[in-house]
């Protein structure tokens, strides 16, 4: 049994029914097969009744079918079946075989996916290894008639925000009387800021219609489509802020660390900028004038650093442009505590941009940081969306604090972004770019820096999701390339019009 180096996508997740109410008089490898076609992501093969030859005979002949797409086909229930299938794994009920034996029998490789309906059922499900969760059953339906109780979508985001932390490696899908006209809405109104569902499990939408193919191609659509009542003001407005950059090129003025100058000016470039990589404060005045923006990111801080850096400063104030300041390892010495201390006494940063322990430390706080890397997270969300706040009000600006969710204020609006990829923490510098990528988007949206701050980071992390999951991209070197890529590829399609990847945007 071997996951076969799939990363497995659960947008639209396919559970079979061989019953003649729903499947009628069809061969179920066609209609797996058509909805293949459609675009399903994941299949369980499920049939309660059938005898074990058949399951098994069946099984085969979806799995053979199903690996063409390279996509995961599980069974449901019946290990003995993924067993002598060989597939890549199994989905258990609360009343089937437990996870902790199933996960023995089919060993670490396997996919587990597990049902639950209650906020104990699912802590106990990520405490023991499950893959992923069935969270259920959403509404009632005829396909599924010894469910227990549904949870409708409010009890569908108590789970999600119940295993925000524990489960956080663990991927979601609803399922439950789910078809083409709730699926939006019910993705949208089951998510918690914290933890959003992964995709949605249908039967009958699938199963059931006419033409599976068109009826996945369909769902398939709006899974990926964020409907426009999910899409604030603000995201519609992101495209536009992108764009101008690419059309007016802005200067990129980085006062930047020794460790990251090569890095900045390479993605100043690909998001669409004109990078300047100068630490002489004597010369600001000059390319402040220039209507770019300017980064002072204190990652490499010395005493004549702090001089040049207010200089520089006090000079984009006077011009009206827009400066960013990262306070890298601002909790992490007395010496940088005390330049955050000084910088904000010399001028005026529009936006903030820090790791936890670098925003506690521009809050004020005493807290110890290990090093410049982002240590462990020691506040729960509402702390975090409290402390961006908190700073945002008292400096009239923006912060944003990175961490694997990103939380950013401007005082009043308060957002939290879950995009980004886990390589972004294995390569050096990757905060610092951030940086340098707001900034630029500064230029373009002058007036609302919040905006800025938001299509900085979808712009980033995004494109760092998308490069991530490339063919060629193998570890943490490949990706810096890749990321690269991948970030201008993401200003290019914006400047043309193609809007496909925000569609990524959590
Ligand atoms: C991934 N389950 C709960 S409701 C339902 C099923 C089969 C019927 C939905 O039918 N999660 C996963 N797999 C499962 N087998 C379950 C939960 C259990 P319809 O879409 O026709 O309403």
């Amino acid at each position: 049994m071997s996951r076969g180096g799939y990363n497995v996508d659960y947008s639209l997740y396919l559970v079979t029914d061989s019953t003649p109410a729903i499947l009628g008089d069809r061969d179920l490898v066609n209609v797996v097969e058509a909805s293949l076609r459609g675009g399903v992501t994941v299949v369980q093969y499920r049939d309660k009744t059938s005898s074990t030859e058949h399951l098994i005979s069946t099984a085969r002949q979806i799995h053979q079918v199903i690996q063409q797409y390279r996509i995961p086909l599980l069974i449901n229930d019946r290990l003995d079946v993924a067993l002598a299938v060989g597939c890549e794994g199994v989905h258990i009920g609360q009343d089937d075989l437990d996870l902790l034996t199933a996960r023995r029998l089919l060993g670490d490789d396997a996919i587990i996916g597990m049902t639950v309906s209650t906020i104990d059922e699912a802590q106990k499900a990520c405490a023991e290894g499950a893959n992923y969760l069935g969270i259920g059953t959403m509404f009632s339906t005829p396909t599924k008639v010894d469910t227990k109780t549904t949870i409708g979508t409010a009890g569908t985001r108590k789970v999600l925000e119940a295993i925000s932390d524990s489960g956080k490696d663990v991927r979601t899908v609803c399922i439950g009387g789910i078809n083409a006209t709730n699926i939006q809405r019910v993705l949208f109104q089951s998510s918690a800021p914290s933890k959003s569902l992964d995709g949605v499990a249908v039967v009958s939408a699938i199963v059931a219609a006419k033409d599976p193919e068109k009826a996945a191609g369909d769902l398939l659509k709006l899974v990926k489509n964020p409907p426009c009542f999910a899409t604030t003001q603000l995201l519609q407005s992101v495209p536009a802020i992108i764009k101008k950059v690419g059309a007016t090129v802005p200067l990129s003025h980085n006062m930047t660390n020794l460790v990251v100058q090569n890095f900045a000016a390479s993605v100043a470039l690909a998001v669409g900028g004109s990078p300047i990589m100068t630490n002489y404060g004597e010369e600001a005045q000059d390319i402040s004038e220039l209507g770019g923006s300017l980064v002072i990111n204190m990652g490499t801080v010395t005493p004549d650093g702090l001089q040049n850096y207010a200089q520089a400063l006090q000079a984009y104030n006077l011009a009206g442009g827009p400066v960013l300041l990262d306070p890298v390892g601002g909790g992490a010495t007395i010496v940088r505590r005390s330049a955050i201390k000084t910088l904000l006494s010399m001028g005026y940063f529009d936006v903030i941009k820090g790791n936890e322990g670098e925003i506690k430390a521009v809050f004020g706080s005493m807290e110890q940081q290990k090093g410049v890397d982002s240590g462990p997270s020691t506040l729960s969300d509402i702390e975090k969306a409290t402390l961006v706040r908190d700073v945002a009000a008292r400096e009239r600006n923006v912060v944003v604090m990175t961490g694997a969710r990103d939380f950013l204020s401007d005082g009043t609006r308060t957002f939290v972004i879950s995009n980004g990829h886990g390589l972004l923490g294995k390569i050096t510098g990757s905060g610092c770019v951030l940086g340098t990528t707001i900034s630029l988007m500064l230029t373009a949206s002058r007036d609302d820096k919040l905006l800025a701050a938001i299509a900085g980071l979808l712009h980033y992390e995004i494109a760092a999701e998308i490069a991530a999951t490339r063919k060629d991209v193998q570890g943490p070197g490949t990706f810096v390339a890749a990321l690269i890529d991948e970030l201008y590829n993401v200003q290019k399609a914006t400047t043309q019009g193609n809007l496909q990847w925000m569609s990524g945007a959590k």
